[in-house]
């Protein structure tokens, strides 16, 4: 692929800051995703900012300017949308999230929702039932022993539990990482792989919005938890189903691709897998790092609300910022051996969930799972190797892979 950089000529006199370097990488082509690293350099070294032509919009993918960023939600607004689409420009292909899609104050409330509906209380709630869930799928595996780490174990272990902790009825489950499919892709400018994702969305779309019904979620999920809130006065009852849709949104096709990381990296550095068989309580921060190495999450947008100074340069209002979220978490000025998958490294201040007001509500849950998977893996004593093709999935946003075969067993 081409990773061009020109730039316009230099101010001959005056104070004018240079301007932005264009760049000519397209971040949502396939070829991008096929070979992401040169390009995600080439993306920091071109500047602290950058112009990408194919689309129209700013770029950051060093870490500084993209935790700047994500700081600063009076000046890098949600409410006019996190994907390419300007809100106030175009009509969403959905409503609005109103968390995600949301600035404070409206964001306030429902995020104080969220909160407490996936708080520290909840996970020990749900922690034995997640825990013994994990263990009963690696035992499987371990008896199959030729598997494939993404359908049989990825999206498998996710769609064990989190479904059920939803309190989802059984019937119309295959629509969730369908759903999820479009939803990650439409953040993504309108390239071949949103527009057949939006042009097939109908009926995932009607089956999530049937499920955030009141009547549709059992007692003591997820689900009812937020709508219960509504009695409280926190949120209005019209405003339950779509934050049960932000769960059935972001819950499970990120974990999913979180999970599918972290198999990766440990099927790829077996040393770090050996690390952690010896120390099973290295099974969080095991989890923890392949969220900062792979980046399920690769990117989001922002709007600016007002010109802005970025990195020395002057940005108009009005304008979409594409963050470069994986970028920023292997950027060498913030990281050792950032290349390096490190199962003890500090990972304290990774970008993979974000940061800020509007970092990942549901990361306890999303950890919870990550340790639990890769806890039983430890104490089981398993190896693994890869013994097939490795494919990989293209979505806009997340980053993942379609297949990895594998050969799990003990070491
Ligand atoms: C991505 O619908 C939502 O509220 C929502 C959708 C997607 C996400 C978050 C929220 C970041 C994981």
């Amino acid at each position: 692929m081409s990773a061009g950089i020109s730039s316009a000529p230099m101010q001959v006199s005056g104070s004018k800051p240079p301007s932005v370097p264009h760049v000519d990488i397209d971040p949502f082509a396939i070829d991008f995703f096929d070979d992401l690293y040169p390009a995600q350099e080439a993306l920091r070294e071109a500047g602290s900012v950058v112009y990408l032509d194919k689309w129209n919009v700013y770029g950051v993918a060093r870490y500084a300017q993209v935790h700047a960023v994500l700081n600063d939600p009076q000046t890098f607004c949600s409410s006019r949308g996190v994907g390419l689409s300007d809100f106030k420009k175009e009509k969403p292909w959905r409503p609005p999230s109103l968390i995600l899609e949301a600035d404070p104050p409206a964001h306030t409330r429902t995020r104080a929702v969220l909160s407490k509906v996936l708080s520290p209380a909840v996970m020990k709630q749900i922690r034995d039932r997640f825990a013994a869930a994990a263990e009963a799928k690696v035992d499987e595996l371990l008896r199959r022993r030729h598997i494939d780490a993404i359908a049989d174990l990825a999206e498998a272990y996710p769609l064990s539990v989190f479904p059920d902790a939803m309190g989802l009825q059984q019937e119309g489950r295959e629509h969730l990482l369908a759903y999820a499919g479009v939803v990650f892709n439409a953040f993504g400018p309108p390239n071949e792989l949103r527009q057949t994702a939006i042009e097939r969305s109908a009926p995932h779309q009607a089956y999530v919005a049937e499920q955030c019904q009141r009547k549709n979620l059992t007692p003591g999920g997820f689900g009812a938890c937020i709508h219960a809130f509504s009695d409280s006065g926190e949120i209005r009852p019209d405003e339950a189903p779509l934050l049960v849709r932000s769960l059935l949104s972001a819950g499970l096709d990120t974990t999913v691709n979180g999970l599918g990381a972290a198999v990766y990296c440990l099927a790829r550095f077996p040393d770090e897998m050996a690390r952690l068989r010896a120390n099973p309580s290295l099974a969080r921060n095991a989890f923890e790092e392949a969220v900062r190495f792979e980046s399920p999450v690769q990117t989001f947008f922002r709007t600016t609300t007002r010109e802005v100074e970025i990195g020395g340069h002057m940005i108009g209002e009005g304008e979409k910022v594409l963050m470069f979220l994986g970028a920023a978490n292997r950027d060498p000025r913030r990281w050792d051996e950032p290349d390096r998958y490190d199962i003890t490294r500090k990972t304290s201040g990774h970008v993979g969930f974000g940061s800020g007001i509007h970092m990942c509500v549901g990361q306890l849950v999303a950890r919870l799972e990550g340790e639990v998977v890769l806890a039983a893996l430890a104490r089981r004593g398993v190896a693994i190797e890869i013994d097939g093709p490795v494919k990989r999935r293209y979505n806009n946003t997340l980053r993942g892979l379609e297949s990895l075969p594998i050969t799990i067993k003990p070491a």
